[in-house]
């Protein structure tokens, strides 16, 4: 459609009111949320997402070459959306040693990884050294890599054992080589949702109240929203609009980043895989409410490689990652190193999506590499542009 056509089919539309306000840079409301998440047009949405997205990231979709560690998979916060921790009938313990870290990244050595992505369940074995082994472990056989670990509730826990202040603490991780948090354990930012799924683990104010003092601290996050189980889209539309107040006072998220519910193995089997529709209004509404985040992430794991490369043209502006191995949700052996999606899939992917694949660091600054793949320069990135 031309671009004048789609302003007067916007503009003629049942949230004509909605584009008028995005089209002046205003915030949109929790209404206008809600009635976003309503409107029978995802086509509509889509578009207006799409006019956010193009304005701030151009034609760009970002990816990273990265690899996940899940360092233990012992947990006793029993969430019920949960398949990852070990249990009765579930997937067996494991704990890996600083050995196993270290073989772990010495097999995938070879990889030109930039970022290492690590979390996992709440071991109250572990002591608060290990988690220093971990990052020191990491740092010494990937030095040039940026270090992205421990969700709000691994910090809180390690908190506890470190009896330390929080901050004095977050400064010790840096500096053992702690370069920015990712976005998990947001789940549904609300009370109600807390109390019925994850009621052992932390609130959504100590969730809220952690991210801003790491960012606090130099310390970048990311934010992630679980949706696809028993939450309302009002509660969708207080989760992100929470996000939006909590990055307005810090500046400290650099990506957003839902996460389609897989219900397989958790206490929730009932729940059906979500949609082609709903995965795509999610990336859409959170485009358009989330007017201070700089980036909106498709995770193709959750939300499969094909959506991933449709939600580009509905409000994402990057796709997540290489990872080499995910044990949160899918039965994939621990042990393996295969790369689950190669770099060249995913240029090949987005360029399919007709995006222009843009390799990223941690801090989307811009990855340029010799023909050999070794990495020769990054690119500050101009300030993403205000809509
Ligand atoms: O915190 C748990 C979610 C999260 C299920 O920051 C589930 O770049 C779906 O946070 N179905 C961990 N999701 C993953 C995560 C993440 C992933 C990719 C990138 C980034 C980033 C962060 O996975 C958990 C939880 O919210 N989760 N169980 C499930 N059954």
């Amino acid at each position: 459609m031309s671009p004048t056509l789609l302003h007067r089919k916007l503009s003629t539309s049942a949230i004509s009111d909605i584009y008028t306000k995005v089209m002046e840079g205003k915030r949109l409301s929790f209404d206008d949320g809600v009635r976003l998440w309503k409107h029978p047009s995802l086509t509509d949405v889509g578009a207006l997402a799409n006019l956010v997205r193009e304005t701030k990231n151009g034609n760009d979709t970002f990816y990273v070459r990265n690899q996940h560690i899940n360092y233990s998979n012992i947990c006793n916060k029993g969430c019920k959306f949960c398949s990852f921790y070990a249990q009765k009938g579930g997937p067996d313990p494991y704990r890996m040693t600083m050995d196993d870290v270290r073989a772990k990244l010495e097999r995938t050595k070879h990889l030109p990884v930039t970022e290492i992505h690590m979390v996992a369940g709440i071991d109250k074995k572990l002591p608060y050294q290990y988690y220093l082994d971990l990052l020191d472990t990491v740092h010494a056989i990937r030095p040039d890599a940026h270090i992205k670990a421990f969700t709000m509730v691994e910090l809180i826990h390690i908190q506890s054992i470190a009896g330390k202040p929080m901050t004095e603490m977050l400064l010790e991780l840096k500096a053992h080589g702690l370069a920015s948090l990712p976005g998990g354990g947001a789940e549904i930012l609300t009370d109600r949702v807390h109390d019925l799924l994850f009621q052992r683990k932390e609130t959504a104010a100590e969730w809220l109240e952690t991210a801003k003092t790491a960012h606090r601290a130099g310390l970048p996050t990311n934010a992630t929203m679980l949706y696809g189980h028993i939450e309302t889209v009002e509660e969708r539309t207080i989760h992100l609009m929470k996000l939006r107040e909590a990055q307005d006072e810090t500046g400290g998220f650099f990506t957003f980043i839902p996460l389609a519910f897989s219900s397989p193995g958790t206490q929730l089997e009932h729940i059906p895989p979500t949609t082609g529709e709903l995965d795509l209004r999610v990336i859409a509404v959170s485009r358009l409410m989330l007017d201070n985040f700089p980036h909106i992430k498709a995770f193709w794991m959750m939300c499969t490689p094909p959506v991933a490369q449709s939600a580009q043209w509905y409000g994402a502006d990057d796709i997540d990652g290489t990872i080499v191995t995910y044990t949160i949700t899918h039965e994939i052996d621990k042990d393996s190193d295969s790369q689950n999606l190669s770099q060249q899939k995913l240029v090949e992917m987005i360029l399919e999506a007709g995006r222009d694949p843009v390799e990223r660091d941690a801090h989307y600054n811009r990855i340029v590499r010799d023909d050999s793949s070794t990495l020769v320069a990054k690119k500050q990135l101009p300030l993403p542009m205000a809509h």
